[in-house]
């Protein structure tokens, strides 16, 4: 058992090949809170895995998200790597464990991710079950994926290329700059406006050390949130958990069709 986490990552890629009989996938997703049904519309499942039979990998922690990794066929014949389970940095598994189904991804061929998550949204125009592209983050975890002298450029981390091939799909799609916090808990309404103060307008747990793996991998990143719920004090009603999950299964079939249009584009 190896403990280098791109041996680790090589190991799951090669455990999914041979179990899939897909030597190389071209691009993979991610889906975070809302999106689990976005990728029935992205082409056909050819293989569903369980993710903690892949090495490195375990089981989901969050109500919503799914457990599986599916090689799906897209009709112009890409093949998309779709990691159900995330691990959250709060599940206190780690940063390598967190960036371990990215790590796979790349090692599984993948030039292009897409990062899909559930957030909560600084600008009151953005009702819950608003779709938002990620335009940049804020890194507030004080973590990141990378160990020692590793030194990689951010600039454009959330490719502008792709952002435009979404906005051809739906030119209502608005931009945001994504600030990962550690959670589990949810912000402060003190919080949030510290994070709007410095340049945020999505308030979220996962995504930005993704990215980061992502970029160090040599990927080319896509970043999307559904906005499920408008973050702590932007609305006078408290958050509940519950009101995440109801805002991301009415908001599935757009995002579902969204990400599918974004996906043929690639
Ligand atoms: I879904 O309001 C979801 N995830 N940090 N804040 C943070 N994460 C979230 C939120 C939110 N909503």
């Amino acid at each position: 058992m190896t403990t280098d986490p791109f041996e680790l990552a090589a190991a799951a890629a090669a455990y999914i090949a041979g179990h899939t009989g897909v030597q190389s996938h071209d691009v993979a997703l991610v889906l975070g809170s809302g999106w689990g049904g976005a990728a029935e519309l992205v082409g056909e499942t050819t293989h569903t895995l369980e993710a903690r039979s892949i090495p490195g990998f375990s089981a989901p922690a969050v109500e919503g998200h799914v457990g599986t990794v599916r090689s799906v066929l897209t009709a112009d014949g890409k093949r998309a790597l779709v990691l159900g389970a995330r691990t959250h940095y709060y599940e206190g598994r780690g940063v390598r464990a967190v960036v371990h189904g990215v790590r796979t991804a790349a090692a599984a061929g993948a030039k292009t991710l897409v990062l899909t998550n559930g957030c909560g949204g600084l600008n009151p125009d953005w009702q819950p079950g608003t779709p938002v592209l990620i335009s940049d983050h804020i890194n507030l975890t004080a973590a990141s994926p990378l160990e020692g002298a590793t030194f990689v450029d951010l600039t454009d981390l959330y490719s502008s290329r792709i952002r435009a091939l979404a906005k051809e799909v739906d030119p209502g799609l608005d931009e945001g700059v994504y600030a990962q916090f550690t959670g589990p808990h949810y912000e402060t309404p003190a919080e949030v406006q510290y994070a709007k103060r410095i340049g945020a307008d999505l308030v979220g747990m996962s995504t930005a050390l993704e990215a980061i793996a992502a970029r160090h991998a040599g990927m080319e990143v896509f970043g999307i949130s559904l906005v499920t719920n408008l973050a702590a004090g932007i609305s006078p009603v408290p958050l509940s958990h519950q009101e995440v999950i109801e805002a991301g299964q009415a908001a599935g079939p757009r995002i579902s069709r969204l990400l599918a249009d974004i996906i043929a584009k690639l």
